[in-house]
């Protein structure tokens, strides 16, 4: 029963038997900002103060326990108390304090429950330290109290992971004292904390005792196998590195001292730009969703979907919708291509049972909801269907004049092309406002990117479906315009292009893909082409010929290359050379011949290209590329194309994207770049207008995202 309620939001206060409740109570996720850090630390005082209180139990309300430190306030002035302050203050109560888990316990939040002197966690509940993933470390004693209570190992895996354990994983690890069934964090909790004062447990600081650190030898042996597994994965990132040498400190340090060198490592961090980029990421990731469609009209019932072709893309597109639940039906034009459909299909799952993750009866489960078909008229009780045929314009027509036929009305039709007219396979269809673009990217069960591509007439509705049936397949959805090549291949092409007028001027395509590498991409571009097989981009070079700007820069290394049959890994040799099937290339003399041999017939002295000089042009050329992309309304703000390159195009998310990585070294150095490079070549190198604006105005993208797109 409660006796007083201080309401001092965001932290509540009330007395229940002799135990002072404490409930955070910050939707959506109970952040903790300096409202919360207050609010804490009043409570604690009072618990201290009143002779009534004889334990102090803190549960969150809502959906979650605590999802952290207020990422918002990083970067920002810091307002005290500090999070470390009250992570202390609450270990240092005279009273016992429980934590009752519910839902998320992450970073700041589970540090606040490694702070109480006893947890508990209901089912549901997420215990975690992703502070890696936002270039971070545990900033609030989670690097020095985590080994003492879960030892090296463990500790150092939940803080190097960023991924969270249930209850039951939290309890074996030594995270939390035990579990309940129930499902209110206060009532459990009140029940757990009468237990404990009925059994007289004590006041239980983390910080009194070594815990799992007092075989030091072990803790010690443990550690250095860690380290030197992270120096060689963390792969250019900071805070892994952090979290070690913190790690270290809670092994070779009083409690004290180990929290005073973990909140220097935390600052040290917090100043990194690695930390801008990464949480610029995270940020984006939840607003790239908020467009303007979604916003103005619900989604249309999804539950069955349609693919039409069953080659890699639709096969691929098949089993995302398989794995996410939906029945499909997918379609080919004859019982020998859907076989091969089918197959590609179970290809799959194959190759997952031979891995030991799936096993059999869940393959013949997902497969249930498979069926195929060679008649359109099939497609007819799906709500959305995604056309994945050949690359070609007719074809897809085709395609869509027999959906127009076949579909029930109000079926989303959607096209998944890269590059072609969304707007002129619409318009061979009586519903124009049904048929919107749906861009998966190789291998489409496996890529998170999904380009939802809008043409002229598209309804709002069928818009929304696109992002509902993202959100559902777990992809991560960008809005983009109708263009050749949308977001992603339009501004692709470009930096592609830069790199080959490098490779021309002097630059080997082993030097820009190290650059590359370096700059912190898993491949260059020279790899990714030998990867997707160079015949690809030949094709469309070919196709594009004839309307090609005769006086614009063209570099023929690729074609000389292509013209050898040379089409990368599949052929044992494009760029690189694969001997006897080897996934990783070698560099090839006789590519270096080509270069010269076309370098010679264009009468180019080769000059010498650092790796700065390489990123520089490639990146200077992919953001002003991006900045007409936005100015033309083709991404909607700055952070999609961020949100693209992250997701679909292998850009180091520690950068945060190409419109982040621009802002954080200042437009006017990128724009006085590509001026520069307009003195070569005034053709390549047009300053977009939208940077010339946002330098003059002292202004920079970020900016753009904050102002509200039409319709928010
Ligand atoms: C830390 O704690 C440092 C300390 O060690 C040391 C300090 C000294 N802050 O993801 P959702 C917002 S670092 C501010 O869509 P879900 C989010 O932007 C922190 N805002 O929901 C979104 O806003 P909007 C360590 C936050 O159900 C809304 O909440 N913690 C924060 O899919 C809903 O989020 C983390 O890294 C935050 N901490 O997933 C956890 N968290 O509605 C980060 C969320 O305006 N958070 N928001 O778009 C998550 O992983 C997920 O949000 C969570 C919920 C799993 C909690």
């Amino acid at each position: 029963m409660s006796t007083t309620e201080t309401s001092s939001a965001p932290v509540h206060v009330s007395l229940h038997e002799g135990v002072q409740v404490v409930r955070i109570d910050n939707p959506p996720v109970n952040a903790i900002g300096s409202a919360v850090r207050q609010g804490l630390l009043a409570a604690m005082a009072q618990a201290d103060a009143d002779a009534n209180v004889k334990a102090v139990l803190i549960v969150g309300a809502g959906r979650a326990f605590i999802a952290g430190a207020d990422i918002r306030e990083f970067g920002q002035a810091p307002v005290p108390p500090s999070l470390p302050e009250v992570c202390q203050r609450i270990e240092a109560c005279g009273k016992p304090v429980v934590a009752a888990i519910h839902g998320a316990a992450l970073g700041g939040g589970l540090e606040i429950a490694l702070s109480a002197h006893y947890r508990l966690a209901l089912p549901g509940a997420q215990l975690g330290l992703p502070e890696v993933l936002l270039g971070l470390l545990p900033g609030s004693g989670g690097t020095q109290r985590t080994p003492r209570l879960m030892g090296v190992k463990a500790a150092t895996g939940l803080m190097l992971s960023g991924k969270p354990l249930g209850a039951q994983a939290a309890l074996a690890a030594g995270l939390v004292d035990q579990l309940s069934q129930g499902s209110d964090p206060e009532t459990e909790g009140l029940a757990y904390v009468q237990d404990l004062l009925a059994r007289q447990m004590p006041v239980r600081p983390t910080s009194a005792t070594l815990g799992r650190l007092a075989d030091k030898a072990t803790a010690q042996a443990e550690l250095d196998a860690l380290k030197a597994e992270t120096a060689k994965t963390s792969r250019g990132l900071f805070s892994p590195m952090k979290i070690i040498e913190c790690v270290q400190a809670a092994l070779d340090m009083p409690f004290a001292q180990g929290i005073q060198f973990e909140r220097a490592q935390f600052l040290a961090c917090i100043d990194s730009p690695q930390r801008a980029g990464l949480i610029h990421a995270f940020f984006a990731e939840r607003e790239v969703v908020k467009v303007p469609e979604a916003r103005a009209a619900a989604p249309r019932p999804l539950s069955a979907l349609a693919v039409v072709g069953g080659g890699t893309m639709g096969a691929g597109i098949t089993v995302a919708a398989l794995n996410a639940g939906f029945p499909v039906t997918m379609i080919e034009r004859d019982a020998e291509s859907l076989a091969r459909g089918r197959s590609h299909v179970e290809k799959v799952y194959d190759g997952l049972i031979a891995k030991g993750r799936m096993t059999p009866e869940a393959k013949a489960a997902t497969m249930a909801r498979y069926t195929g078909s060679t008649r359109y008229d099939d497609v007819a009780p799906a709500d959305l269907v995604i056309e994945a045929v050949f690359e070609n314009l007719e074809v897809k027509q085709a395609v869509f004049r027999e959906l127009d036929r076949v579909c029930k009305p109000g079926a989303v039709l959607a096209t998944n092309t890269s590059y072609l007219d969304i707007d002129a396979i619409a318009a061979v269809t009586q519903r124009p406002q049904d048929v919107i673009g749906l861009h998966f990217f190789s291998p489409a069960n496996i890529m998170k990117l999904l380009e939802i591509v809008v043409p002229s007439k598209v309804s709002a509705d069928a818009v929304a479906t696109a992002f509902e049936l993202a959100k559902r397949l777990g992809k991560m959805p960008v809005r983009a315009g109708v263009c050749d090549g949308f977001i992603g291949n339009r501004i692709l092409a470009v930096y592609k292009e830069v790199a080959e007028h490098m490779v021309e001027d002097g630059a080997s395509p082993y030097e820009i893909d190290e650059a590359v590498r370096g700059f912190g991409y898993p491949m260059g571009p020279f790899q990714v082409t030998d990867l997707a097989g160079g015949d690809i981009g030949w094709a469309t070079r070919k196709r594009r010929a004839a309307t090609r700007d005769p006086q614009a820069r063209y570099v023929e290394v690729a074609d000389r290359i292509c013209e050898r049959g040379w089409f990368g890994q599949k052929t044992g040799r494009g760029f690189y050379l694969y001997p006897q099937g080897a996934r990783t290339g070698q560099p090839d003399p006789e590519v270096l011949a080509i270069v010269d041999a076309e370098r010679a017939r264009k009468g180019i002295a080769p000059r010498r290209f650092t790796a700065e000089d390489i990123m520089r042009r490639y990146m200077a050329a992919m953001v002003n590329e991006a900045a007409k992309v936005v100015e033309e309304g083709i991404a909607l703000r700055p952070l999609d194309v961020d949100v693209t390159f992250l997701c679909g195009y292998g850009f180091p998310r520690h950068r945060g994207g190409p419109m982040k990585w621009a802002d954080m070294q200042g437009l006017d150095k990128v724009l006085a770049d590509i001026r520069a490079f307009a003195q070569e070549d005034p053709r390549f190198w047009k300053p977009a207008p939208l940077l010339e604006r946002l330098v003059a105005q002292g202004q920079d993208f970020d900016s753009l995202n904050k102002a509200a797109p039409a319709g928010r």
